[in-house]
This record gives structure tokens, C-alpha cells and sequence, in this order.
């Protein structure tokens, strides 16, 4: 009997940036088995190295996934995604902020190699500084702003949530939370949004505690700069920005925080901003409009005008 049904075609996931984040990115896609790689990058040979390495990884676990090692930008034809993490990680002592010429010149170089190869694809953004790198990205390929994405929500609410299941000693998965705003030192802890198994966590930690839990959570990218001195965290973003990935890719419609294009949300326009969002098979399908109190808002406008003081730089 011939086989009518199509098979369903695997999925081609383009890493733009094979260094920390982005070895440990293709990492991740084999163990969870989203779909094919190509791990591109400037330096010569680093990719195909990491590519090498990962196909003899594969028959320990037995993943039947392959990674293609590239410093041909053309080689990226046809992804489903792009996620960029190449430019400069910061070292101690420096802001997010202080990356922001160097890594725009790479973001525009990378966004036009994405525009010509990859006109389908959603792109998410990993370079700092986030919000203005993935303003930047949306601007040089012009696609929709729904398919350029920033990550930076996902990572800062995932480690409130670890400071917070530490203080009470409970599971990760009893811990909701949302962090909004910039990706920066005035990041927005959202507390009234933030619950242990349902229950405001005001209710289980005294404020004084929070506010310790909530200036750590603001530092804790510079907590790991400081203790790694040779670059930045790489575990905690891959991991966040494969969970939007898997988000985009199997249509979950998942509610999480992004870096998304504001066209008058929350009263900000024209900015990229961390905000929350449905994601789902056509990228960013809705931005959630939550009450925020006096405090949360005071809060985010000064992270919109952090934001908003990057652009002219761009
Ligand atoms: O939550 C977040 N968004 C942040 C993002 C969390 C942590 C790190 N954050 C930023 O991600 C960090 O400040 C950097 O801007 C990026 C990537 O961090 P990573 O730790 O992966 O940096 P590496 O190891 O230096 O890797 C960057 C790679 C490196 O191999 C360069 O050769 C490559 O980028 N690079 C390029 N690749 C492709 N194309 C061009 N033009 C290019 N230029 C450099």
C-alpha cells in the first residue's frame, strides 16, 4: 500500500552566534528534539567544531538530530527560526548598556544575512543590550514585528521564581511570576501578578524580604558576570529562549514575557519592551494588558525611558 500521508518535514532551527549561549542552544534543541541545526558563526572553524562534537554526542542519547557548522550565513536558508546571540558579552564592570555600538553594527550585519535567507523565520533576539538590539532587528529586516521577538522575560521571571522557591522552600513549579520592562538594572519584578500555588507571594514573605529578593533578581546578571569574569550567564538564557522556541514551533499559545514591539500598549509606542505575551505559531499573537498598581507602573516607566535613552545610539 503506498504511503499517502506527508511526512511531517523537520524543523530547522538557525543559531546565529555559536558561542555560549549559542553551543549550549544546540545542545538543547537535540536533547529536546525540536529539530535540525545551524550553528553559524564569524569565527573560523569554532562552529564546525561544536557541530562535530554535538553529532558525536548524539548516539549517547540517542538523538537524531543534525548540526550543521557554518561561517556561510547563506547556510541558514529556509529556517523556521532564527535565534541571535552574536556580539559581545559583557565583563565585569560593564553595563548591558556599554555593548550597545559594537553589538548594533552586528545586529545589522546578521539581520540583513536573516532578511535575504530567512524571510519566514521568527528571529529571536538575544544580544544586549536586549531591547534596543531587538528594536534594531526589526528594523533591519522589516519583517513583522511579531516575528521578532526579544528574550529577556522569560530569563528574569525564571530566576524571580528561583529566588522565591528558595525563600520558601518549595517547588520551582509551585512559583509563577512575570518580570517586565527593559532587560536592565530597572527590570519590573511584577509582585502583585506573582504567586506560590496560587497564593500572592505578599501574602507568604514580608516586603522587606521581596525587596531583597527583587534587587537580586535585578543584579543577578551581574551577580554571574561578576563570579565568571570571562563573560556572562549561558545556561539560564538558552534555556529561555528554547522555551519560546518550542512556544513558536508546536503552537502552545504559551503566556510568558517577551521583548516585543509596543504600538501604544501600557501607553508606550515604537519601542521594544518586556511585556506579557501569548506565543504561539505566529510568533507574538497577542500583548496581555494586565492592571498594574501605582508602584509596578512607576517602575515601568522608568524602564520604558532606560529603553527609549538606547535608541539614539542605535
Ligand atoms: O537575557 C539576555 N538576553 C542576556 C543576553 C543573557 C545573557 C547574555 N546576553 C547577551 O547575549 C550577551 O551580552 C551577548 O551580547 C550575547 C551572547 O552572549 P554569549 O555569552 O553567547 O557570548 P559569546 O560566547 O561571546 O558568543 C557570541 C558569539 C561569538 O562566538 C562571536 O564570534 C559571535 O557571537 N559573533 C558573530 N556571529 C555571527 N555574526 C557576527 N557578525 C558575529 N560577531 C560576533
Amino acid at each position: 500500500m503506498e504511503w499517502k500521508g506527508k511526512m511531517a518535514k523537520r524543523k530547522k532551527i538557525a543559531l546565529i552566534g555559536a558561542g555560549q549561549i549559542g553551543g549550549t542552544l544546540a545542545l538543547l534543541c537535540g536533547m529536546r528534539n525540536i529539530g535540525d541545526v545551524v550553528l553559524f558563526d564569524v569565527v573560523e572553524g569554532m562552529p564546525q567544531g561544536k557541530a562535530l562534537d554535538l553529532m558525536h554526542l548524539a548516539p549517547v542519547f540517542g538523538l537524531d538530530f543534525t548540526v550543521t557548522g557554518t561561517n556561510d550565513i547563506q547556510d541558514i536558508k529556509g529556517a523556521d527560526v532564527c535565534v541571535v546571540t552574536s556580539g559581545l558579552p559583557r565583563k565585569p564592570g560593564m553595563s548591558r548598556d556599554d555593548l550597545v555600538k559594537t553589538n548594533a553594527d552586528i545586529i545589522r550585519a546578521v539581520g540583513e544575512g536573516i532578511k535575504k535567507n530567512a524571510p519566514d523565520s521568527l528571529v529571536i533576539v538575544i544580544t544586549n543590550p536586549l531591547d534596543a538590539m531587538a528594536y534594531l532587528m526589526q528594523k533591519v529586516t522589516g519583517f513583522a514585528p511579531k516575528k521578532v521577538v526579544g528574550m529577556a522575560g522569560v530569563l528574569d521571571s525564571a530566576r524571580y521564581r528561583a529566588f522565591l522557591a528558595q525563600e520558601l522552600n518549595v517547588s520551582v513549579n509551585s512559583v509563577s511570576a512575570f518580570v517586565l520592562g527593559g532587560h536592565g538594572d530597572d527590570m519590573v519584578p511584577v509582585r502583585s501578578y506573582t504567586t506560590c500555588g496560587g497564593i500572592p507571594v505578599a501574602n507568604l514573605i514580608p516586603g522587606d524580604r521581596l525587596d531583597a529578593i527583587e534587587k537580586r533578581v535585578r543584579g543577578a546578571g551581574g551577580e554571574v558576570v561578576a563570579l565568571l569574569k570571562t563573560g556572562s550567564a549561558f545556561y539560564s538564557p538558552a534555556a529561555s529562549a528554547i522555551q519560546m522556541v518550542e512556544a513558536y514551533l508546536f503552537d502552545r499559545k504559551q503566556v510568558l514575557a517577551a521583548a516585543v514591539h509596543c504600538s501604544g500598549e501600557y501607553g508606550v509606542k515604537d519601542i521594544y519592551l518586556g511585556l506579557p505575551v501569548v506565543m504561539g505559531a505566529s510568533g507574538v499573537e497577542k500583548i496581555l494588558q494586565i492592571e498594574l498598581n501605582d508602584e509596578e507602573k512607576s517602575q515601568l516607566e522608568k524602564s520604558v525611558q532606560s529603553v527609549k535613552a538606547l535608541i539614539p545610539l542605535l
